[in-house]
C-alpha cells in the first residue's frame, strides 16, 4: 500500500558533507524527534555501497514508520522496495517511473519555479511536487530562485502536497508554511548541527502553529 505523507519536515540526507556513520547517527536523532519523510540523496557513492546504505536507512525508517524515498535512482527504489522516489529534470520521466514502480510507490517531482510543469505532473499522477530553491543554498549548484508567492499560486491549482526546498531554516521557513508549503525539505540546517534535535523541534513547531491557524 502506498504510504501517505503528512505535513511537516522532509529530511534529505547530507551525503556530501558527512561520513556515513555520522549521517546515520544524526538521522537516528532526527527520526527520534519526528519528521514526515526521509529522502536518501547520494550523488557520489558507487551503486553497491549506495544499496547497502539505502537498506540501512530504510530499516531505521521502517522502525519509525516514516516513508523512505530515494533520489534519482528508480531501479534502487524498486530493488529494495523503498516507499518512493524523487525525480528531477535529469532523471527518468514520470511516466516511465510510474510504469516501472507501479501505483504503490510515492513519486515526487521537482518543478523548480514552474507551476505549469507542476500541473502536468499532477495530471500524470505525481504524488507530490517540489518547488525551489527559495533561499540561497550551498548544497546544490545552479538552482533556480523562487519567490514564496509561488506556493500560494501553486495551492490554487494543485491538490497534491507541495514541498518547498532550498536554504530553509526554522526562521525563514515560517513564511513558506504560511504561503502554503505542506512540507519543508531540508538538508544543511538539520544535518550541520552536531545535535539536530533542537532545530527539528523548531521546524516542527512551524507546522503546529500552521495547523492551529488553519483549523
Ligand atoms: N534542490 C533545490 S535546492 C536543494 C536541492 C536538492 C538543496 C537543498 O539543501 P539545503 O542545504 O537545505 O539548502
Ligand atoms: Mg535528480
Amino acid at each position: 500500500m502506498k504510504k501517505t505523507l503528512g505535513k511537516g519536515l522532509y529530511a534529505i540526507t547530507d551525503c556530501e558533507n558527512l561520513a556515513f556513520d555520522s549521517l546515520f547517527d544524526k538521522t537516528g536523532q532526527i527520526l527520534n524527534v519526528g519528521i514526515v519523510a526521509l529522502q536518501y540523496r547520494d550523488k557520489s557513492t558507487g551503486s553497491q555501497l549506495r544499496r547497502e546504505r539505502a537498506r540501512t536507512l530504510q530499516a531505521i525508517c521502517k522502525r519509525h514508520r516514516i516513508p523512505f524515498l530515494i533520489n534519482d535512482d528508480i531501479q534502487l527504489a524498486l530493488d529494495i522496495q523503498a516507499d518512493g522516489v524523487h525525480i528531477g529534470k535529469y532523471d527518468a520521466g514520470l511516466q516511465e517511473t510510474r510504469q516501472l514502480l507501479g501505483q504503490d510507490f510515492i513519486i515526487g517531482v521537482s518543478c523548480y519555479n514552474n507551476i505549469k510543469q507542476a500541473e502536468t505532473a499532477q495530471a500524470m499522477g505525481a504524488d507530490y511536487i517540489a518547488f525551489g530553491a527559495f533561499y540561497p543554498t550551498t548544497t546544490k549548484q545552479h538552482t533556480v530562485s523562487v519567490m514564496p508567492t509561488l506556493l500560494s499560486q501553486g495551492k490554487d491549482v494543485l491538490n497534491i502536497p507541495i514541498v518547498a526546498i532550498g536554504g530553509i531554516t526554522p526562521e525563514n521557513g515560517a513564511a513558506l508554511v504560511e504561503a502554503g508549503a505542506d512540507m519543508l525539505a531540508v538538508i544543511s540546517s538539520i544535518y550541520s548541527p552536531a545535535e539536530p534535535a533542537q532545530v527539528i523541534l523548531q521546524f516542527n513547531k512551524l507546522f503546529q502553529v500552521s495547523s492551529q491557524v488553519h483549523q
